[in-house]
């Protein structure tokens, strides 16, 4: 079949909204957008463990320390199951680990930002959880069969994430002034650098178009975006928080909350390696790569070694 004739094959496939799976064929720029997509994505995940991992053991109960243990083992779990999807594109996981060890590979901005005191854990719950949720709903549908299946079973760890984090920051405001206080000022410090987690504007959008023609994306970073504020304003409001946006307005007509512009230029440091954390947290994972050389090195020595026996016996039926 020539180039021409698979590509218009791919084409209907899409389409008629039937999923591409790892043995299709699929041009090789499709392949190559959503290696990029999903392996920033399993980073993410992986990378976003830490904010939150670092209050495990500061957790002010024994009910919220597990809770927030369980939190950061699942997201542990969403990078596996999004590296195993990425693979089966045909870069091993090595490879897409290598490339965000060394700095090469993008994750989510918002990771970049540190987490100064117990309230901002309920706001990454809340917000960074409820972002990802409005996300990967979308992405649930995409047209790439392992990362939409991938997506369906992350959407419901995530909503537990997002009601929990919402709870945390429902208590904080049922409590004295000092709590209430701590949670406004953390619903300030992360308010927007979570609205930069769904990219730029979409006519600054590069990869937004080779997305959209083949249904990885359905939505816009825009449009996600104000569905995002949409909801979570209600939920901010209803609970006594501000959202620290002097230009938040309600349009009657829209039925959009309007919000004022994002700091693109903080947007571009960040994802450029310069946020408040970006070192630190690649000198974390990279210890943390280092420090688990021996499990690697054991389990490979433990999967060569059944593999000899099952060889043994393999031949010994003979
Ligand atoms: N951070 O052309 P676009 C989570 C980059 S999971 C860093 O619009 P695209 C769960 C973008 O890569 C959160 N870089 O790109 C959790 C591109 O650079 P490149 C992660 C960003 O792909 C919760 C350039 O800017 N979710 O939170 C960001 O069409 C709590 C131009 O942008 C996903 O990854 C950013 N925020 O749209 C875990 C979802 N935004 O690659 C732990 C999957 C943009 O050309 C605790 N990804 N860039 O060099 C997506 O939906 C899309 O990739 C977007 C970006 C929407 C992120």
């Amino acid at each position: 079949m020539d180039e021409l004739t698979r590509n218009s094959e791919f084409d209907t496939r899409i389409a008629e909204g039937i999923k591409i799976e790892p043995k299709d064929w699929m041009p090789e720029k499709y392949r190559k957008q959503l290696t990029r997509m999903m392996s920033q994505h399993a980073h993410s995940e992986v990378v976003g463990m830490l904010p939150e991992g670092n209050w495990i053991t500061r957790a002010p109960n024994l009910r919220r320390k597990m809770a927030l243990l369980a939190k950061v083992q699942d997201e542990a779990g969403h990078g596996l199951y999004i590296y195993s999807a990425a693979e089966t594109l045909g870069t091993s996981r090595q490879e897409l680990v290598d490339q965000l060890l060394t700095g090469k590979a993008k994750y989510s901005s918002i990771f970049n930002y540190p987490t100064l005191t117990w309230a901002d854990i309920g706001i990454v719950g809340w917000l960074v959880d409820g972002a990802a949720i409005v996300n990967q709903t979308m992405l649930a549908k995409c047209s790439y069969g392992p990362y939409s299946r991938a997506m369906l079973r992350i959407c419901a760890e995530e909503n537990f994430h997002k009601k929990q984090g919402y709870e945390i920051i429902c208590t904080l405001m049922k409590g004295t002034k000092e709590q209430q206080k701590m949670a406004q000022d953390a619903l300030n410090r992360f308010w927007w650098a979570t609205l930069m987690m769904f990219g730029p504007h979409d006519s600054n959008s590069p990869n937004s178009a080779d997305l959209f023609k083949w249904k990885v994306k359905k939505k816009s970073n825009d449009e996600l975006r104000q569905h995002f504020v949409n909801i979570t304003v209600a939920q901010a409001h209803t609970i006594g928080l501000e959202i620290p946006d002097p230009d938040l307005k309600y349009n009657s007509e829209t039925r959009n909350w309007e919000f004022g512009e994002i700091n693109w230029d903080e947007f571009y440091a960040v994802i450029k390696g310069h946020g408040p954390c970006n070192k630190e947290r690649l000198q974390a994972r990279n210890d943390a790569h280092d420090n688990g050389a021996w499990v690697r090195e054991a389990s490979i020595a433990y999967a060569k070694k059944k593999q000899g026996k099952n060889l043994e016996r393999f031949l010994n039926v003979g």
